[in-house]
């Protein structure tokens, strides 16, 4: 990874920044720096972490260059397209049409689509309150998942080992995530996807992601 010096994640366990620990446990062992946001208490909100993402959200990537200028990412999508894009063992390359094109697709799908769908879950089943929470919203949601998103998952996953086909690609750390978060709410539980997560849950780099899952507070 040349040009950069270091790199710092702010993480909540279980939350879409252990998309991008995973990744960067993949990429780099241990060679960044983790730094753990108490969303329970607030520190999101603090007008230093709204100074790097006004969203107040993790993940949250601080990047030093080698020439000592800094960068700021947010977005988990962003930020796993970008990590990829610095490893060729982690993303097929622009001049590879085809798998690119694949690869693309499977992070937005993941990024985008599906994580919105788990994210309207969370927030009329347990996060709004109670009065505000819309039951048949949750379920339209849980349905788009069940009935439109797990069968594309499974057709990719009974044909290959990993989620764009026979490699591990950044792609991976976004929909095993998804998948870990779906299985949380009783989707993706089908023997292909309790498969694919043993394969996941073998790779050292995920095991160091997720080792602070215990930590999550909801
Ligand atoms: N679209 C953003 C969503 C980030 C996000 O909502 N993160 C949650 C944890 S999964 C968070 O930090 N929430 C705290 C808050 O919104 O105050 C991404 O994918 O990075």
């Amino acid at each position: 990874m040349s040009g950069i010096k270091n790199i710092s994640l702010y993480h909540y366990p279980l939350s879409r920044s252990a998309r991008a620990k995973w990744l960067l446990h993949e990429m780099r062992g241990e060679d960044f720096t983790t730094i753990r946001v108490a969303l329970r208490k607030g520190e999101q909100f603090t007008p230093e972490f709204l100074a790097k993402n006004p969203n107040h959200g993790v993940p949250v990537l601080d990047v030093t260059y080698e020439d000592g200028t800094q960068q700021v990412i947010t977005e988990s999508l962003a930020i796993l397209t970008w990590l990829g894009d610095l490893d060729d063992r982690f993303a097929p390359s622009s001049t590879a049409l085809r798998a690119r094109a694949d690869y693309l697709q499977v992070l937005a799908l993941g990024g985008s689509w599906m994580d919105q769908m788990l994210w309207n879950i969370r927030l009329h089943e347990s996060i709004l309150p109670k009065p505000a929470r819309n039951e048949a919203f949750a379920q339209f949601n849980r349905d788009k998942i069940k009935n439109e998103i797990a069968p594309q998952l499974t057709r990719r996953l009974s044909e290959h080992d990993y989620i764009c086909g026979d490699k591990f690609t950044a792609a991976d750390c976004l929909m095993g995530q998804n998948i870990n978060w779906a299985g949380a709410y009783g989707l993706c539980r089908d023997e292909v996807f309790k498969t694919y997560m043993g394969r996941m849950k073998q790779r050292p780099a995920f095991q160091l992601a997720f080792a602070d899952a215990s930590e999550f507070e909801g």
